[in-house]
């Protein structure tokens, strides 16, 4: 697959998830017009859609009906951009720029944004429930209790507790990458999954090698964003850069320092490789997408 290829597939998936997106989100005429608009606001026209990229490439090895890829992007999508809103908060991050724009409580109000999160994460099952996402109803409710799952207290909730208390203490590198593990990772795990079971479950080996691919990629997606939050201006990464340090957060970097990081991604990222290898060119969209999360642009 060439680079021009891979280019032209992404702006694809990216386009058709807008388009799940805005089907799926209440239009801003519908009462409470002002929720509304707030969700759409949070949601639409802005990121990388990489949760949904990963859906989509993991379902076309599974051989899935790109219908329920649609859907399962999307609801993956939305329970991200609920934790963004939420994030931000001044109970939380505190951060007043999200995708180049003002944060959703700065834009609106911080009750707003916390009913935004809500009904955000409400919408996501509805669309995972509302549409027919698997092959068969077993299989859709698998999917439903793996976004549950990866969403909730032992996945991205529970790593975001971790991670706000341990603002301003020490940790070593394994409490480090069980904070992350779960805050970015399990979502993104999710999303690989969730497309492979999307259509024909694949073979239980097959399966383990893409949890396993998935696991990895999590982990390097945030150990990416420790090094662009170092080395990133703000007008680059579109959201405040070097809040990291400011907040007195344990990151990759504060730990093994930038070029270590840069090794550990290095590696990470073969590893990810080599796990895909033996799928073949099937698994070629998502060596593509390992490259992209390393060389994202912010
Ligand atoms: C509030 C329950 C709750 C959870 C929040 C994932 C998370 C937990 C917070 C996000 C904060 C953050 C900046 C985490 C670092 C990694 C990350 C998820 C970055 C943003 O994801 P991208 O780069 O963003 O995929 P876009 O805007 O492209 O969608």
């Amino acid at each position: 697959m060439s680079n021009a290829e891979f280019a032209r597939w992404m702006r694809d998936t990216q386009s058709r998830t807008e388009t799940a997106l805005a089907a799926a989100l209440p239009e801003p005429s519908i009462a409470p017009a002002r929720l509304h608009e707030a969700m759409r606001y949070a949601v639409l026209g802005g990121g990388k859609r990489v949760r949904p990229l990963l859906v989509h490439a993991a379902g076309e090895i599974a051989g899935a009906p790109i219908a329920h890829l649609d859907h399962a992007a999307c609801a993956v999508e939305l329970i991200h951009a609920y934790s963004l809103v939420h994030d931000d908060m001044p109970c939380m991050d505190d951060d007043v720029l999200r995708r180049g724009k003002p944060t959703v409580h700065i834009q609106y109000d911080e009750a707003t944004a916390l009913l935004v999160g809500d009904a955000l994460q409400t919408l996501a099952f509805q669309v995972l429930s509302n549409h027919a996402v698997s092959l068969t109803p077993s299989g859709q409710l698998n999917m439903i209790r793996l976004l549950a799952t990866a969403s909730g207290s032992r996945g991205m909730a529970g790593g975001q507790a971790i991670d706000l208390a341990a603002v301003g203490k020490q940790l070593s590198r394994e409490e480090l990458e069980v904070m992350h593990v779960h805050k970015t990772g399990a979502l993104i795990r999710a999303s690989v999954l969730l497309g492979a079971q999307a259509g024909n479950m694949p073979t239980d080996e097959d399966l383990q090698r893409l949890d396993h691919y998935a696991k990895l990629v999590g982990l390097l997606f945030q150990v990416v964003d420790d090094i662009l939050d170092a080395e990133a201006d703000t007008a680059t990464l579109g959201k405040t850069a070097g809040k990291d340090a400011d907040h007195a957060k344990p990151t990759y970097v504060s730990l093994i320092g930038l070029d270590e990081s840069k090794r550990l991604a290095a590696d990470m990222l073969a590893e990810a490789h080599a796990l895909l290898t033996p799928l073949g060119e099937r698994a070629n969209r998502l060596h593509a997408l390992a490259d992209y999360i390393v060389h994202r642009p912010f």
